[in-house]
C-alpha cells in the first residue's frame, strides 16, 4: 500500500492544485481501511471551506450514445475558456460494459492531457446503481483542488441516474436521434430528472432524424408539469465527432447556474441534497456495521439455508440476525 501524507501535505497539495496529490487524496477518502477513515475524515472536514464552488454536472445516456466522446470534446471546450475542469467517470464493473473504463482512457486522451482537466475513474462498488461511494467526497476534494466544473458521467442503466441526480446541480440526459425509439427504454422517471436533452451524433445521415427527434422530445418533455424552479427543459442537438453544439450546452449549463442561483433555487437544491447525504450516510453505516458484525457474518449461512429450505420464514430470519447486534449507535 502507498504510504499516507500527513494532513497538512494532503492540504497545501490540493489547495495548490496538484493533482498527484489529489488523486492521493481520493485513494484515501476511498479507502475501506478503518484505520485510514479519521484522516480521510479529517481533510473533508478542513477543506470544507474551499468547497462548493463550482458547477457540479451530472451526464448519463445509454451504453453507446456518446457520453465519453462528448465530455472530452465538452471539456475541451472548458478548457479552452480557460476553465478547470474534473471529470468523475463511474465504471460500472459491470457484465453490461465491461472494460469501458480501458475505452474512456483512449477516448478522452486529449483530455486527460489537458494541464487544467482531470479524469478520475472511480470503481463503482457494491453501492447502490454503480455510483461510487465516495463520490460526493471526491467532489469536495475536486472544488478545493480548484476544479470549476465538476462532470459526473454514470451510464443510463439503472438507479445510479437518481443517486447522481442528488449530488449535481445539473442533469443533462444524452440521447440518440432515430433509432425508432419509445424513448429509447430511458426510464419515465429520466426524463423527469433532465435539466436539458441533449441529442447527441447529429452529423452525417442522423442530422434530419436529429431534428426530428428534438420535435419529439419536445413534446414529450410537455406532458410532464414545469419543473419547480421555472426553468424550461432544453432540448438541444450536438455532435462530438464534429464539434458542433457543444459550446451552446455549455452556455445553457451556465445560464442555468445564473437564473437558478437569482432565484435562490441553487442553493436550496444544495442544502436538500446535503440532507440527503446524511440520511444516505446513516443508512450505510448501520448497514456495513451490520454486515460486518461477527456474529451476523457466522450465522447468515444457516439462515441463509433455512429460508432455502423453507424452514423459516424470511422476516424471522432477519429478525434473528438483527437481534444479534450489539447497538454501537
Ligand atoms: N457520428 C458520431 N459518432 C459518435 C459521436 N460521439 C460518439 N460517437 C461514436 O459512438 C461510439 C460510442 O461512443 P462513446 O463515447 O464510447 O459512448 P459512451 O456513451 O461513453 O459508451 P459507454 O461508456 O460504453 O456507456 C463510438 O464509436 C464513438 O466514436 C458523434 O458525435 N458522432
Ligand atoms: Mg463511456
Amino acid at each position: 500500500m502507498q504510504k499516507r501524507l500527513s494532513l497538512n501535505e494532503y492540504m497545501n497539495g490540493i489547495l495548490a492544485g496538484n493533482r498527484i496529490i489529489l488523486s492521493r487524496a481520493i485513494t484515501l477518502i476511498e479507502s475501506q481501511l478503518p484505520q485510514d477513515k479519521p484522516l480521510a475524515q479529517q481533510l473533508l472536514e478542513q477543506l470544507l471551506p474551499y468547497t462548493g464552488n463550482s458547477v457540479r454536472i451530472g451526464i448519463t445516456g445509454v451504453p453507446g450514445v456518446g457520453k465519453s466522446t462528448f465530455i472530452e470534446v465538452f471539456g475541451k471546450t472548458i478548457t479552452s475558456l480557460n476553465k478547470k475542469i474534473a471529470v468523475l467517470a463511474i465504471d460500472p464493473t459491470s457484465q453490461l460494459t465491461k472494460g469501458s473504463i480501458m475505452g474512456d482512457k483512449t477516448r478522452m486522451e486529449e483530455l486527460a492531457h489537458d494541464p487544467l482537466a482531470y479524469i478520475r475513474p472511480s470503481p463503482a462498488g457494491s453501492s447502490l446503481g454503480g455510483v461510487a461511494n465516495k463520490t460526493r467526497e471526491t467532489i469536495l476534494l475536486c472544488e478545493a483542488a480548484g476544479y470549476e466544473i465538476i462532470v459526473v458521467e454514470t451510464v443510463g442503466v439503472g438507479q445510479s441516474e437518481t443517486v447522481v441526480k442528488g449530488m449535481v446541480d445539473f442533469f443533462l440526459l444524452l440521447m440518440l436521434a432515430g433509432a425508432g425509439d419509445e424513448l429509447q427504454g430511458i426510464k419515465r422517471g429520466i426524463i423527469e430528472m433532465a435539466d436539458a436533452i441533449a441529442i447527441t451524433k447529429t452529423d452525417g445521415e442522423n442530422a434530419q432524424a436529429a431534428q426530428n427527434a428534438r420535435l419529439e422530445y419536445l413534446h414529450a418533455l410537455h406532458l410532464y408539469p414545469t419543473p419547480v424552479n421555472g426553468w424550461v427543459v432544453p432540448v438541444m442537438t450536438c455532435s462530438a465527432l464534429q464539434n458542433q453544439g457543444i459550446l451552446e450546452i455549455w452556455q445553457t449549463i451556465a445560464l442555468y447556474a445564473e437564473k437558478t442561483k437569482t432565484s435562490g433555487f441553487w442553493q436550496q437544491n444544495r442544502q436538500q441534497q446535503n440532507l440527503g447525504w446524511m440520511y444516505d450516510f446513516i443508512q450505510q453505516t448501520l448497514e456495513e456495521d451490520f454486515f460486518s458484525d461477527p456474529i451476523v457474518t457466522e450465522k447468515i449461512p444457516r439462515i441463509q439455508s433455512d429460508i432455502l429450505a423453507g424452514k423459516i420464514l424470511p422476516v424471522q430470519g432477519a429478525k434473528e440476525l438483527l437481534g444479534s447486534v450489539k447497538r454501537t449507535h
